[in-house]
């Protein structure tokens, strides 16, 4: 499998579910003011969207996207390291809290807030939300370790999203139980291990733009 991502988006929840699986990847790094590649092509050739995460599978057919999408895939790969349930009603539970993740949190907070081209008012409405959509993910971490009980793709994503908290200017004080979270998601060995390279290729991105201006 083949991974294109950005250091530190959400691309890196597909890090974390390939490593907690144990699962060997390519990893290709797009640069996501450019859209390119450490080689100089052009992403937007392999997704037109230039959107990360993209994987490419081994089975030799279409590019996957979407992280819903692509981080139950993973899990598929290796149904062993119990990274998605199978069962019917608990796989719900996991899409449920995939689509969550994503729109409620990643696009209909943390991107507007991140975006230092947003108006005002666009940010205004996240900062709005933030309140109602972190107080149910508090709730329900309220009595469990992980959402659905065990890690699982969900976790990787949550994790990866709320890890944007101090760049986004969240403050994350009024949901002791998911500081709480993030501690024990952070102390996982395959999580620990994404993060720290991911923030190492972060800066390496931030050094080569800031010797370019
Ligand atoms: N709907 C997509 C959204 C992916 C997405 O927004 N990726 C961000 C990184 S977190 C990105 O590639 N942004 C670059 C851009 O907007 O040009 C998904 O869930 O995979």
């Amino acid at each position: 499998m083949k991974l294109y991502f950005s250091p530190l988006a959400c691309s890196m929840a597909t890090r974390i579910a390939l490593y907690e699986a144990d699962l060997p990847a390519e990893f290709v790094e797009v640069d996501p003011g450019t859209k390119l590649m450490r080689d100089g092509a052009d992403f937007r050739l392999v997704y037109e969207l230039g959107l990360v995460p993209v994987l490419q599978p081994d089975d030799g057919g279409d590019v996957l996207t979407e992280n819903a999408a692509v981080l139950q895939y993973v899990a598929d790969q290796r149904p062993e390291a119990l990274l998605a349930p199978t069962d019917a009603r608990r796989r719900a539970d996991l899409h449920q809290w995939l689509c969550y993740i994503g729109t409620e949190l990643h696009k209909g907070i943390f991107i507007p807030l991140l975006n230092p081209e947003a108006h005002e008012a666009v940010k205004s409405s996240a900062r709005s939300k933030v309140a109602s959509r972190l107080s149910w993910v508090a709730k329900r971490l309220e009595g469990r370790d992980y959402l659905l009980n065990e890690f699982s793709v969900a976790d990787a994503y949550l994790f990866t999203v709320l890890n944007w908290a101090t760049a986004a200017d969240v403050d994350m004080t009024p949901w002791p139980a998911i500081g709480t979270y993030v501690a024990r998601v952070s102390a996982r060995k395959a999580v620990a291990r994404a993060l720290n390279e991911e923030a190492a290729l972060y800066a390496a991105e931030v050094a080569r733009h800031l010797a370019k201006t």
